[in-house]
């Protein structure tokens, strides 16, 4: 309705804002769904379907939110207590939500615990608009008149470079965020989550507060985008444009209205007018493996439509030829699979195109990017991961590619120990003892050795650094990957990309993350929980980890920011921290990983092997006694005491091992399988066939999934999309496969390459960085993500579920890290995909 109204008037004429009464038949009444929120063509307005209950406090993804024409553009819709509300800031909890069809209005209650302020928001739709209203039964706390507000957030990326009009006058929203601010007193600041700060203010005791881009009643956002335009009118308050990136590059535009101060009833109303183009159809995703094919492998794309769209019957392949012609070469009939949440899918099997060369898919009047069809189209899936996501990931040591210093050697001065009684906004804490020689904010000597950042953030996560060593040792067990295109030198402490050094990369990896495993045993004792930042807005960083600290040993003699007359240490409290409360469960996964990388060692480096042995052999004792005084009963990880049998050969761990096993398979084979079948070289010939009913289970598994979704794999619901189970279900087809061929075809594993590599809901890319010849993903969660950018080879975690009925993945918004973030346990667990899929398919 409003493109229409904007080709016949020009801009000049904008702010007559003439929304007149719908000329089309189409009835673009906003009505509440049997799901629950307001919906009309191309519009969906959520009214906390989605609540402020995530673990990292603001996760850009609750409240009220829009999802316009297909694409989520519009979250955050809630009383807040600043202008632009960062991660953690506090948010309101949900106290109540009403939904009342009778006159179409959606009731949230929320509240500041902190504050005792409770407030109403109501929704209400009114023909194709809605009003906002909030309602105060007492006044807003005096503590927070002049903080307290209303906000809605607008995505950046979908709204930069376009133009709004605010009370007639026209201006651009900015690329880049570049706008005023003033710095206030702290004590005027609002109390972060936990009392945390997301800022250092160098001693000013100041904090900056952005300014408004602009001030209105009226803004028109995006009139020269029709699927973004939005008319947002406020009766009374005056609305504010802020722009959230000036204090922290994940922001979003927040439009904003303070809530007026002594006032109760209905104490603030905004209309919003969200543009829903007549007759939107979303354009179909044809989903395929942006990688290619191998010539025999099956060969299925899912088509994902809109519930208005028409199903065609038919799609084509086309060849590209040598001289740039296209041809089509197939055309076949489409396979109904029928609504998946919001969308309708049909398959199209083009597994009769066998032929080596350049294809694209057509489907009406979409076509796909190009793929290939060959041989060999698989044989670099794991290279980026292999040679650039791991290397760079590597903690302690200089990280250097090509021009480039990806970062320099962090955390020089090393890690203090936590003190007692402290929680850590990692989801972390230090119990009331440190179980450890070391007082609170002592040296823990020797620990910034080794090891592997976590994610998007430059902790050591104990656990998954186990977990890391752990697949590193059975991938050189099992596969003996030769490739060296890493140069490693841990006695420089510098790590050199693409450049050979003649020693395996995945032994040299290996080491690394050993010699941190092993130097927590050392000095520690046993494992820590994590090795991490003190300070939040240290944990925040974004760019070179070595630039996070100061590299000099924290006195608290010494005033803040106040360095010593030796240059050695300085008074600034930002060394990074053990958490070292003592889990024996984490001693007993040590115990096992170091005495398994202890047999891959040998040979390469003969004294790390030596000393992961000793610390392995001690760590169980150790272990074991603590977990029987606690009553916790002795090793109940089966993983654990299949590797302690592996390398020890000792009855008591095969007698375990085997007891577990059993009991857990007998309850589901899902999650069990690839333990039980990687101990099958290390078994005789009747407990590889006890195996067979497991496998037959887990067939039946893969064959259910083909009716529980489109796609044919597992697909998480969770707050973290689902791309990890993914690797395993494809993990578990290679090794169950490549034992009992008969019963799971080696063509199942394509399943979990197709999925990964672009066959999947909401766009077709592939979700592992630069893996993917026409398209793979353009932005990650990594520690550039501030460049909206990627590290090669990180494994997305794909496709976030947003209740009622939503996956989404955003590719030119990296900041949601439960669709964007990669993990180092993760993508190790990828590479190990990886290499099992290309020995399985004989590469
Ligand atoms: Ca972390
Ligand atoms: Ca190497
Ligand atoms: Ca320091």
């Amino acid at each position: 309705m409003i493109k229409q109204f904007f080709k016949l008037f020009p801009l000049a004429a904008a702010s007559l804002f003439v929304f007149a009464a719908c000329n089309s038949a189409e009835n673009k009444d906003l009505k509440i769904n049997d799901l629950e929120y307001f919906a009309n063509r191309g519009v969906n307005v959520l009214v906390y379907s989605n609540t402020f209950s995530g673990g990292f406090n603001d996760e850009k993804d609750s409240g009220i939110e829009i999802i316009h024409h297909g694409v989520r553009t519009v979250q955050g819709g809630a009383i807040r207590l600043s202008n632009t509300p960062e991660q953690w800031d506090l948010v309101p909890a949900t106290t109540s939500r009403e939904v009342n069809t009778d006159d179409n209005s959606i009731e949230v209650g929320l509240r500041y615990d902190d504050y005792d302020f409770d407030s109403r928001v109501v929704v209400t739709g009114k023909g194709d608009a809605f009003e906002i209203a909030v309602y105060l039964d007492k006044p807003v706390p005096a503590e927070l008149v002049g903080d307290a507000g209303f906000n809605l957030e607008f995505l950046p990326s979908q709204y930069w470079l376009k133009t709004y009009i605010i009370d007639g006058k026209p201006d651009r929203f900015p690329r880049y965020a570049v706008s005023n601010t003033v710095a206030r007193p702290n004590s005027e600041k609002i109390k972060q989550y936990k009392g945390y700060k997301t800022y250092d203010d160098r001693g000013t005791d100041q904090f900056v507060d952005p300014l408004p881009l602009a001030t209105g009643h009226e803004i028109l956002m995006a009139p020269d985008d029709p699927e973004r335009t939005i008319k947002v009118t406020s009766e009374g308050a005056d609305l504010n444009l802020y722009d959230g990136r000036i204090l922290a590059q994940n922001g979003w535009f927040v439009l904003r209205s303070l809530l007026p101060a002594g006032q109760t009833g209905k104490v603030l109303s905004w209309t919003i007018e969200p543009n829903s183009i007549d007759g939107w159809i979303r354009e179909p995703n044809i989903g395929f493996s942006q990688v290619g094919y191998m010539p025999d492998q099956p060969k299925v794309a899912v088509i994902e439509l809109d519930k208005n769209d028409k199903i065609l019957g038919k799609a084509s392949i086309c060849k590209v030829n040598d001289d740039g012609s296209t041809k089509t070469v197939f055309t076949g009939p489409t396979d109904t699979w029928g609504p998946y949440f919001k969308y309708n899918y049909v398959k199209f099997d083009f597994s009769k195109v066998q032929e080596p060369g350049v294809y694209f898919i057509k489907y009406g009047d979409t076509q796909t990017g190009n793929f290939i069809i060959n041989d060999d189209v698989y044989d670099h899936i794991t290279d980026a991961t292999s040679d650039v996501w791991i290397p760079i990931h590597m903690n302690h040591v200089t990280v250097n590619e090509g021009y480039r210093i990806w970062h320099g050697e962090p955390f020089r001065e090393g890690y203090l120990q936590a003190p007692v009684n402290t929680d850590h906004f990692d989801l972390h804490g230090q119990g009331p003892t440190t179980d450890t020689k070391y007082k609170g904010l002592e040296l823990i000597p020797g620990l910034n050795v080794g090891g592997y950042f976590d994610a998007g953030d430059f902790d050591i996560e104990t656990g998954s650094n186990i977990g890391v060593v752990q697949n590193l040792t059975s991938i050189w067990e099992r596969f003996h990957p030769m490739r060296d295109y890493t140069f490693v030198d841990e006695y420089q402490r510098y790590v050199d990309l693409h450049r050979p050094d003649g020693k395996p990369d995945i032994i040299e990896y290996l080491e690394h993350g050993v010699l941190n495993i092993v130097a927590q045993a050392e000095n520690i004792g046993h494992m820590s929980q994590t090795l991490t930042n003190s300070v939040l807005d240290n944990y925040h960083h974004l760019g070179d980890a070595a630039s996070i600290t100061d590299g000099l040993h924290y006195d608290p003699r010494l005033k803040p920011y106040q360095k010593s007359a030796d240059g050695k240490s300085s008074g600034t409290p930002d060394d990074m921290w053990a958490f070292t409360s003592r889990n024996p469960s984490s001693d007993f996964r040590a115990a096992t990983c170091l005495a398994a990388a202890s047999r891959a060692l040998k040979g390469y480096n003969d004294d790390l092997a030596a000393r992961a042995l000793k610390e392995s052999k001690r760590l169980l004792k150790e272990a074991t006694e603590l977990m029987q005084s606690s009553g916790r009963g002795a090793g109940n990880d089966m993983a654990a005491n299949l590797q302690l049998y592996i390398s020890t050969g000792e009855q008591q761990y095969l007698d375990r091992f085997k007891d577990q096993i059993n009991r857990s398979l007998s309850r589901s084979a899902i999650n069990s399988l690839t333990t039980a079948l990687e101990a099958i070289p290390y078994m005789d010939d009747a407990y590889k066939e006890s195996l067979r009913p497991a496998v037959e289970q887990y067939k039946h598994y893969i064959d259910s999934l083909e009716t529980d979704n489109p796609y044919g794999v597992p697909i998480g619901l969770g707050n973290w999309a689902g791309s990890g189970s993914v690797v395993s279900f494809g993990s578990t087809i290679c090794m169950a496969s490549s034992y009992f061929p008969d019963i799971i075809s080696k063509d199942e594993a394509f399943k979990a390459t197709s999925f990964l590599f672009g066959c999947h809901p909401y766009h077709n890319y592939s979700l592992v960085a630069a893996v993917g010849a026409a398209r793979p993903k353009q932005v990650f969660y990594g520690n550039n993500r501030a460049d909206l950018s990627f590290i090669p080879g990180n494994v997305a975690p794909g496709l976030l579920f947003r209740k009622p009925d939503h996956f989404e993945n955003y590719d030119d918004w990296p900041f949601l890290w439960g669709q964007n973030e990669g993990t180092i346990g993760g993508n190790v667990s990828y590479l190990t995909f990886g290499l099992a899929f290309k020995n399985l398919m004989g590469r």
